[in-house]
């Protein structure tokens, strides 16, 4: 970005931002609790939410009408709201950094997919003949409130579905700002409703509705489980969850890599987005021989990183979303405090969290996802490479791994033996782009398909019936009943 361009992008974020003196802003719905909704980085209210409830979920339920326009017409609405969004640029980066604590490179990026999610979506799905599934719950996170919360809703509108939409209780403002732009680029109020509420009362009414005909999940691995038991209830086969959920993810960076370059990507992957990504990278492992070169220009260049408000455009690392996160990781560091190796300061206020390394033997030692500027360093022995393989599949999770080498050999063996989603070799392992990087994770870490891929659009249609072999194709299946 150019300083013309970084000047321009400033001024209308600048102009959009909730102003302290203003007060908190009061977001309407019908019905339900106020929930505040504060700067993580600040702690400054910016508005008052009214949540939705158990009944307000239930009564979208039974409103909810799929979207029965022709595909070549879904594809035109959400084209224009690709460039709705787009226009309001200013508004959506003023509103990721106050709300959800982003920098502008993370907006910028977070924008992006929001659009190229939009646009790929309506791409593949105009084509399509198939039915709608008819009424999809989408449940989405704070950590990408507008781009995972688009994705979601874009995918399964486009299949002709309609749409339940439940932001995370701390992002409802970025999230609501996003159904407004889908209902003025003409999708209908009926086939896209908006259920900001909390995930045990409105994601809970959701996903235990007959009515629902399948669910759309990112968030934690326990969260995932407890919609697959809240759908077994009702007893409507084949509705599916689609989910997207925790990782463990590793990275090697063995001695023939390029140590800066490797530095730059352990960084980015670690500590952008306060590393509060799925695909962030949580357990790096060198080789030993190269560990503490590595080591000591890594300290080096989290020395030069910037933590705090998200505002200023020299931040480098934002605030956690809240303070549950923010106490969460630090019990997790205290109880490790004998390990860390390298850990920032913290600045004053707000919900932050200090940069840090933590020393562990190997990937086994991390209990559970730190979702936060947390990274676990391992060194391993060129015999042991095996081994270092081996001890990640074994964790069950399989999101992201980076691979830092100049053996080319080396790229195949360990791309065969990799139980993960997304492989990333000499660059950072966040930010999958979508259409050519499909993102998705095996395992714990999600049902897939993956999204922004080929294969994740379809999950929102009606499975066509198999064809029957000639012999059958008068009578009744064997053993199905009928409808
Ligand atoms: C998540 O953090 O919940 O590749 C998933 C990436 C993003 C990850 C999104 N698409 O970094």
């Amino acid at each position: 970005t150019d300083d013309d361009t970084l000047a321009r992008i400033d001024e209308a974020r600048r102009a959009a931002r909730i102003a302290p003196d203003q007060g908190p802003l009061t977001v309407s719905d019908p019905t339900g609790e106020k929930r505040a909704i504060a700067n993580p980085a600040t702690g400054e209210v910016l508005a008052q939410v009214l949540m939705a409830d158990a009944d307000t979920a239930r009564r979208a339920v039974a409103d909810a009408q799929p979207w029965d326009a022709p595909p070549s017409e879904r594809a035109r609405v959400l084209h224009r709201a690709a460039d709705l969004y787009e226009d309001e640029f200013g508004a959506i980066f003023a509103l990721l950094a106050q709300e959800a604590g982003k920098t502008l490179p993370d907006a910028v990026g977070e924008l992006r997919e929001a659009v190229d999610f939009l646009h790929y979506y309506a791409s593949e799905g105009e084509a399509r003949t198939e039915s709608p599934r008819g009424v999809i719950a989408a449940i989405s996170p704070w950590n990408f409130p507008l781009a995972i919360f688009t994705g979601q809703i874009a995918a399964a509108l486009m299949a002709g579905n309609a749409v339940l939409a439940k932001p995370a209780e701390q992002t409802p403002l970025i999230a609501g700002l996003a159904v407004s732009l889908l209902h003025k680029a003409g999708v209908p109020r009926t086939a896209l409703q908006f259920l900001p509420g909390d995930g045990g009362t409105v994601g809970a009414a959701l996903t235990s509705d007959p009515g629902v005909n399948g669910v759309v999940f990112t968030g934690s691995t326990e969260t995932a489980r407890l919609i697959a038991q809240s759908m077994a209830q009702h007893l409507a086969p084949g509705a599916p969850l689609i989910a997207e959920t925790g990782g463990l993810n590793a990275m090697i960076v063995d001695s023939t890599a390029l140590p800066e370059q490797a530095v730059r990507d352990i960084v980015a992957s670690s500590f952008r987005s306060a590393g509060q990504r799925c695909s962030a990278l949580r357990c790096l492992y060198l080789q030993h021989d190269v560990a503490p070169q590595v080591i000591e220009m890594l300290t080096g260049a989290m020395d030069e990183l910037t933590v705090g408000d998200p505002w200023p455009l020299s931040t480098d690392v934002g605030p956690v979303i809240d303070a549950e996160a923010q106490q969460g990781i630090d019990s997790y560091l205290d109880a490790r405090a004998n390990r860390i190796l390298h850990r920032l300061d913290r600045p004053e206020g707000g919900h932050f969290v200090a940069p840090t390394l933590v020393q562990v033997d190997g990937i086994a030692d991390l209990d559970r996802e730190v979702f936060g500027p947390v990274l676990h360093v391992a060194t391993y022995r060129a015999r042991d490479f095996d081994q270092v393989i081996t001890d990640v599949n074994a964790r069950g999770y399989g999101l992201t791994f980076g691979l830092h080498t100049r053996i080319d050999s080396r790229v195949q063996e360990v791309a065969d033996r990799i139980c993960v989603g997304n492989t990333y070799v000499n660059r950072n392992q966040i930010g999958a782009i979508v259409g050519s990087q499909p993102f998705g994770g095996e395992a714990l870490s999600g049902t897939g398909p993956k999204a922004g891929g080929p294969n994740y659009l379809p999950r929102f249609l009606a499975p066509q019936p198999a064809p029957q072999p000639a012999s059958q194709q008068d009578g009744q299946p064997c053993g199905q009943p009928e409808g």
